[in-house]
């Protein structure tokens, strides 16, 4: 049995709180609770405004967490603080971290690690980039980078597959693109998770619209996905909600 499809939304860095808000109320209009689950990853400080207004059932999520407890640490924002808001989820290791951030595969597990230390479930994002891709070896590539960001990590977990050259692009990577990697992720999991890794979900993100959402989310080793550009109009995370 496949574990519960999960459509999350990540926003980046858009939407003030009134906006999310607003959104959400939009939302509220047309959301018929569908058979799978819904999260949005939204900006910090539009967490809290946001779970309130959100139809019941729908959760929120953080795009990053720090790795820290608490202290002096200008600027981070913790588990905790992220717990107290009524948040699920946070993002780690999104290519645009790694990339623009400097986040090592290290960091991505300390964060994820702590994300579960307070109850929070991390998404721990994973991907080649076209070079990797054009060479060949984009399967071992992301999974030594699944490794790495998986050190001691709990199996309250969900992965996303994201190449990095299908991320806002408009490239999607085909569906079978999205299995070969979701298959491989999947059996990797194993080694330290054992059976629960076929609870475990994996996403596949990357330029995922309302018109190829369906066909993706299809694969057998698919397990939802992490949505950007088209997550930010009502209308099309209606459209997805629908299509799944
Ligand atoms: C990949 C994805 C969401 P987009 O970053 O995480 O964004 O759907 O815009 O490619």
């Amino acid at each position: 049995t496949k574990p519960r499809t999960l459509l999350a939304l990540n926003w980046k860095m858009n939407k003030a709180p009134t906006e999310a808000r607003a959104w959400a109320r939009e939302l509220a209009q047309g959301y018929e609770r569908a058979p799978v689950e819904l999260a949005v990853m939204a900006p910090f400080t539009a967490l809290y405004g946001l779970k309130e207004t959100l139809p019941g059932g729908v959760d929120v999520g953080a795009q990053d967490v720090s790795a820290h407890e608490s202290g002096a640490y200008t600027g981070e924002i913790s588990a905790a603080m992220l717990r107290d808001v009524h948040v699920t989820y946070a993002v780690v290791g999104h290519s645009e971290r790694r990339e623009y951030h400097g986040e090592t595969d290290a960091v991505v597990a300390a964060k994820a690690r702590r994300a579960q230390a307070h109850g929070l479930t991390p998404i721990v994002c994973v991907g080649e980039g076209l070079d990797v891709r054009e060479r060949g070896e984009h399967v071992a590539y992301t999974l030594a980078q699944l490794r790495g960001s998986l050190e001691g990590v709990a199996e309250n977990v969900v992965i996303a597959y994201e190449p990095v050259w299908a991320i806002g692009t408009g490239k999607t990577a085909t569906a079978d693109d999205a299995e070969e990697l979701a298959a491989a992720i999947r059996e990797a999991l194993r080694e330290p998770y054992g059976a629960l890794a076929d609870s475990i979900r994996v996403l596949y993100g990357g330029s995922v619209k309302p018109d190829n959402i369906a066909s993706i989310c299809a694969q057998p080793n698919v397990n939802g996905a992490l949505v950007g550009g088209a997550s930010l109009k009502v209308a099309d995370v209606l459209a997805m909600n629908a299509a799944l």
